[in-house]
């Protein structure tokens, strides 16, 4: 993988998608290495449990990566949406539970990277939203269906339609996030929450 860094930490994998100087976007090559990361944790019985977060301060994943998409024909973008979708899902049936550690911006494609995880913590610098309605396109990687599962359709409406960014406070109060701590406290709290679901039946 060569934008996903892999550490596994006792029975929890912790994936990290490194590409800092675009903010962790997610272009084909991620889309990829996040493809072969499910592939790896799915083959380690001894995995319990995996942690996504994103490299740096700033960001988990501003989004798709809209130099990439912006160079795609009709074909390309339809099958990059494709395997945007496919991975997510991947991640989302994964048969252990899935972490969202969101260290900064979680826009657009990143926003719904974290809703394909089981569970979402942040760090109180965090800022979520589907800004692609503002670019003239539509949440393309499920978002539009996972965030009113997971926040209600009147939130998920409003923060999509308006392309709105929403803070770590906000995202908790419309239950996108479960926890809010903070910046250094967030791995701590996301391993720590992963060995305490690691540690009762699997
Ligand atoms: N893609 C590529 N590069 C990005 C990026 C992105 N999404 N976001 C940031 N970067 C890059 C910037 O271009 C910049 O690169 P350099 O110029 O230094 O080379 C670097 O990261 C640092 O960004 P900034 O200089 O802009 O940093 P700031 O702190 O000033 O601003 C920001 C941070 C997050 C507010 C800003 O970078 C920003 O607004 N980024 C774009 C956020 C965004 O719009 N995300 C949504 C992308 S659209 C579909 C399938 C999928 C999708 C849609 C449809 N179909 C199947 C239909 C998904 C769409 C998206 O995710």
């Amino acid at each position: 993988m060569t934008h996903v860094l892999l550490e596994k930490k006792e029975h929890i994998a912790v994936a990290t998608i490194n590409r800092p100087k675009a903010l962790n976007a997610l272009n084909s090559e991620v889309l990829s290495d996040l493809n072969e990361l499910v592939d790896i944790v799915t083959a380690d019985q001894d995995i319990y449990a995996l942690v996504i977060t994103g490299s740096g301060e700033k960001a988990f994943v501003a989004g798709a990566d809209i130099g990439e998409m912006s160079t795609l024909t009709k074909e390309g973008g339809e099958a990059f949406g494709k395997h945007g979708n496919d991975v997510f899902r991947r991640i989302e049936t994964l048969p252990i539970p899935t972490i969202a550690a969101v260290n900064g911006f979680a826009l657009g494609g990143g926003c719904e990277l974290s809703m394909s995880c089981d569970i979402r913590i942040c760090a109180d610098t965090a800022v979520f939203g589907q800004p692609e309605t503002g670019l003239g396109i539509t949440p393309g990687f499920g978002g539009t269906q996972r965030m009113p599962r997971i926040c209600g359709t009147a939130h998920a409406m409003e923060l999509i339609l308006t392309a709105d960014t929403i803070n770590a406070q906000q995202a908790l109060e419309i239950g996108l996030v479960s926890k809010v701590v903070a910046p250094d406290a967030l791995m701590d709290t996301a391993l720590e929450l992963a060995n305490k679901i690691a540690s009762k039946a699997q």
